[in-house]
């Protein structure tokens, strides 16, 4: 239904760095669909009838990365679903691909990425901002545990997607340290740059 016509920008980052709250903006100002890996595996989770619910929901208390043949089918449906309900082609995939095995798979079977916009900042940074949303914001692994594995994941399994699209060239890093605001400043150059 058209997804290999999408304009597609990866957005990773460490868990915590802003990868959600960046993606808000960019869907204000410059017409973007956002598909966050995490929340479309967590509505699955939560859908009644899923077979994947229990599966889902252990990993993502662990911090680890869920079977990629399940995520990539979750956005596979989203961008269709999208696509024939806007006509958006347009679309920041959040969260994704966090190994190499989905970076590869998400390529070849659905559609090669513009860019990627990797979002970087100290561990201590993220930490707090992950504590804190934890106050109120119900998810089970922002807890001091599941943050600790989250990261591991990250610098182990994560990292190295990074790395490899960074060698072709594929990255723009965007320090996400200061304000959200300050931070989406940075943003909007690199949407210049790349002529978005
Ligand atoms: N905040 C944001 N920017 C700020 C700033 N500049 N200054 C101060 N505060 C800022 O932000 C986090 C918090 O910080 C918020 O309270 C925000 O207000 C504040 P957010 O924008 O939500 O950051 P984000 O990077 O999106 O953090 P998130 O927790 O969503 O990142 P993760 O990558 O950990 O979570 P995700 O939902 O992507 O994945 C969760 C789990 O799902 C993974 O651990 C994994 O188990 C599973 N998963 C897979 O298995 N496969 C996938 O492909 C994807 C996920
Ligand atoms: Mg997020």
């Amino acid at each position: 239904t058209g997804e290999g016509q999408a304009l597609v920008i990866f957005v990773l980052g460490g868990p915590g760095a802003g990868k959600g709250t960046q993606c808000a903006s960019l869907v204000r100002d410059y017409g973007f669909a956002h598909l966050s890996a995490g929340d479309l595996l967590r509505e699955e989770q939560d859908r009644p009838g899923s077979e994947f619910g229990d599966m889902i929901k252990s990993y993502i208390k662990e911090g680890q990365i869920v079977p990629m043949e399940v995520t990539i089918q979750l956005l596979e449906n989203a961008m269709g679903r999208i696509i024939e309900e806007k006509g958006e082609h347009k679309f920041l995939i959040d969260g994704f691909p966090r190994k190499m095995d989905q970076a590869l798979g998400f390529e070849e079977k659905v559609v090669k990425s513009r860019f990627t916009l990797f979002f970087e900042t100290s561990e201590e940074v993220m930490r707090e901002r992950l504590l804190k949303r934890g106050e109120t914001s119900g998810r089970a692994d922002d807890n001091e545990e599941s943050i600790k594995k989250r990261f591991r994941t990250f610098v182990e399994t994560s990292m190295p997607v990074v790395e490899t699209f960074e060698k072709e060239g594929r990255v723009e890093r965007v320090d996400a340290t200061k304000s959200a605001e300050e931070v989406y400043g940075l943003v909007k150059k690199v949407m210049e740059k790349e002529g978005i």
